[in-house]
């Protein structure tokens, strides 16, 4: 039988964490031993392979700065976690493939590589370190994305391109926003705004809003006949905008100190039925009604059947959803 030790770490986006490791002889690896056995291991650089597992002599890992290289593994490990325990605690979800079993997370990945990413042959998450290898993109909203991609591949399958595609980014963003909420982390608090901590554009500005997501001056706020042409991260806004619609009403609100001002096509009001409600009515929706191939209006009618199915056909829940569908114009 493996030991349980309870280590700790230092972040570099999200303070002093617990982490849950592994002792094997005189040595701690970096694989958590209560969540599936996730494991972090460091590319050095390097763009292919596992990499080498993260060990550590004492159980204190990392030390907050990026040029310790334990610090963006902590990072990593801590997002992991909290974002199973989010799939578990919200949803009942157990892993990726409800079977138990965790991915495994890689970072170090290149060189200035400004990214993150799932992939699904690996079942591992990649990170990469940011400009300068200053800023890897370990942050918690960001990991909760990349897990989530895998749960949408193995969950509805959204295909990775048109609509369809959007309403994938858009699960990873919802659902990432939904751990870092979760996690009542007071370096990194919850808000409707993705890559908040990474500076992606070397300007502290986030990479994507969810209130109003044409605030990145790329991302549609509104169905158009044309919106399948967009980047998948760009026709994604239509599905945040919903989102947070649906979760916090339209017009203006500061929820952790953040400013928002969440606008509707018509000029309509939404009243939001609170995160929780809105995370389970999306969660239900990805994993019972929506396929491969579900788009925006399908989209519409997923979320209304799953509302229905948790809260009542007749209730408040169903009409906010039609609400805030009919405020990013997709209509029934
Ligand atoms: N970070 C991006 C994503 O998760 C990576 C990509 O576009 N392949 O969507
Ligand atoms: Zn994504
Ligand atoms: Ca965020």
């Amino acid at each position: 039988r493996q030991a349980i030790d309870n280590g700790t770490g230092t972040s570099q986006y999200s303070g002093k964490v617990p982490l849950t490791t592994r002792k094997t002889g005189g040595t701690y690896q970096l694989t958590d031993t209560q969540r599936g056995s996730h494991s972090t291991y460091d590319l050095k650089g390097s763009t292919s392979g596992r990499g080498t597992l993260f060990t550590d002599a004492d159980d204190v890992w990392g030390d907050g700065t990026p040029s310790n290289r334990q610090t963006a593994a902590v990072d990593a490990a801590f997002g992991a976690a909290t974002t199973w325990d989010f799939y578990k605690s919200t949803f009942g979800r157990n892993g990726i493939k409800n079977d138990g079993k965790a991915p495994y997370s890689r970072v170090h990945y290149g060189n200035n590589y400004v990214n993150a990413f799932w992939d699904d042959q690996a079942f591992a998450i990649t990170y990469g370190d940011g400009q300068g290898n200053k800023k890897p993109l370990t942050s918690l909203d960001v990991a909760g994305h990349e897990f989530s991609h895998g749960v949408t591949s193995a969950t509805a399958g959204l295909k990775y391109s048109g609509e369809s595609g959007g309403l994938n980014e858009a699960t990873s963003d919802i659902f990432g926003t939904g751990v870092e909420f979760g996690a009542k982390n007071a370096a990194d608090p919850g808000d409707y705004l993705i890559g908040e901590e990474i500076d992606i554009r070397g300007d502290g500005t986030p990479l994507r809003y969810q209130d109003k997501p044409s605030r990145d001056g790329k991302s549609a706020d509104y169905w158009t006949p044309d919106i399948g042409k967009l980047d998948v991260h760009y026709s994604s806004g239509v599905a945040n905008h919903f989102f947070y619609l649906l979760a916090e009403g339209s017009g203006k609100k500061v929820i952790n100190g953040v400013s928002y001002d969440s606008p509707t096509k018509d000029g309509s009001t939404v009243t939001g039925i609170g995160r929780d409600k809105a995370l389970r009515i999306w969660y239900k929706a990805l994993t019972t009604y929506f396929t491969s191939t579900t788009d925006y209006r399908a989209a519409r009618q997923g979320t209304l059947k799953a509302a229905a199915d948790l809260y009542g056909a007749n209730g408040t829940e169903v009409k906010a959803v039609a609400a805030a569908w009919t405020g990013v114009d997709v209509k029934s």
